[in-house]
């Protein structure tokens, strides 16, 4: 049941009050100012009006309203003020200070109900729209935090995406190059340098791991400056003499820088591994700007790209077993497939020079 508050220092009119409203209220009584203010602070959430008196001792309502307002009730709680006859001034005063409506004397019952029930209905619509106010106030506070952060987020990705398509740029200007002297050698000498060509731009988690590593700033200016391999092409041929034949006119490009050559089919790695490995230095055209990319080139034949997907495979295995016996067997076989890609080399001259006689 909801509760009501009469405040009033005559026993009398307490009593009346009490008796019009107690069928439909749950009435709690105070004879001063104190007394009210005490008896809200028991029942702060379920009290839904206070009739208050002005004129009473130790505190007057209009101290009371004072303290109401400082605590927060009086936009939650109607007050109706318990008047004989007041003067225009202080009813004034009061509508000023918040209060909802006035009792006068002497009670009739069915105005004072519908007094108090106005009241409280119109405070608990007005409670309403306040608590929804609020709620969308939180809602759209949460929504602009969320595009604050989206913001954020693409501002900061926004130079890294640019750099990765720069990269892509790069490996494209590669590819079409590599592309434009096989169709040529199509065409002169009816034979393809290479068999395919398989590019990929590095992970942005590969990126970070690398450059934690390495000990380098993971930023987008340390990726531009440190790793060299963030563009990757790999350009399989059938025959090493290919292997050379087209990095040499790549490199020989007026355009392309060589940065770096590690020649790991002249000087294998211990485990086997045999390619050549170019980064280049590789000129992109933007809208406003000519910028030079470093793309890794690796060149292997078919047989050292079969051995290199296999070998690249133990790398990552971490729970295999005889790891020992298998690096002997793929070291074994990345001998056989030197002498193979040589073999298959020579047989290839012969049926050329055959072909030209
Ligand atoms: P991923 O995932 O292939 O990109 P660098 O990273 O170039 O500064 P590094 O590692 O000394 O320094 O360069 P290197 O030796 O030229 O190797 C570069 C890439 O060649 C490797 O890239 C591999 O792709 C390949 N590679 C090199 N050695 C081996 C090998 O023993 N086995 C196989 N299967 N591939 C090899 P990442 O960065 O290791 O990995």
């Amino acid at each position: 049941m909801q509760r009501i508050l009469v405040v009033d220092d005559a026993e009398l009119n307490r009593e009346m009050l009490a008796e019009m409203l107690s069928g439909e209220y749950l009435i709690e009584m105070a004879e001063d100012g104190e007394q009210a203010l005490q008896r809200l602070a028991e029942h702060p959430a379920d009290t839904v009006a206070v009739l208050l008196d002005l004129q009473m001792p130790k505190k007057d309502g209009i101290s009371v309203i004072a303290e109401m307002r400082e605590g927060g009730f009086m936009q939650r709680i109607p007050v109706l003020i318990i008047s004989g006859e007041q003067a225009v001034e202080i009813e004034n005063q009061c509508f000023e200070l918040g209060v909802s409506d006035f009792v006068h004397k002497p009670f009739v019952g069915s105005i004072v109900k519908n007094r108090i029930r106005n009241a409280i209905e119109l405070f608990a619509y007005k409670n309403q729209l306040e608590q929804k106010v609020e709620e969308q106030e939180e809602t759209l506070k949460k929504q602009y935090q969320i595009i604050r952060r989206q913001e954020e987020k693409q501002r900061e990705e926004k130079p890294f995406n640019r750099l990765m398509m720069e990269y892509r740029a790069a490996i494209m200007e590669v590819e079409t190059r590599l592309t434009v002297l096989n169709a040529e050698f199509s065409q002169e000498y009816n034979r393809n340098p290479f068999e395919a060509i398989k590019s990929r731009l590095k992970s942005p988690a590969s990126i970070y791991e690398k450059l934690g590593r390495r000990g380098f700033p993971l930023t987008v200016e340390s990726i531009r400056e440190n790793l060299t391999d963030v563009a990757g092409v790999r350009v399989i041929c059938s025959f090493p003499d290919d292997i050379y034949r087209l990095a040499e006119l790549l490199v020989g490009q007026d355009d392309i820088g060589l940065v770096r050559e590690k020649d790991y089919i002249k000087h294998p790695k211990p485990n086997g591994y045999r390619s050549l490995h170019l980064i280049l230095s590789v000129p992109i055209f933007l809208s406003r700007e000519k910028k030079q990319m470093m793309v890794e080139v690796q060149f292997r034949t078919i047989a050292m790209d079969f051995w290199a997907s296999l070998e690249h495979k133990l790398k990552y295995k971490k729970n295999v077993d005889d790891t020992d016996e298998i690096v002997g067997q793929l070291k074994s076989c990345a001998d056989s497939i030197e002498q193979l890609d040589y073999q298959m080399q020579e047989i290839r001259n012969k049926i050329e020079s055959k072909t030209r006689e």
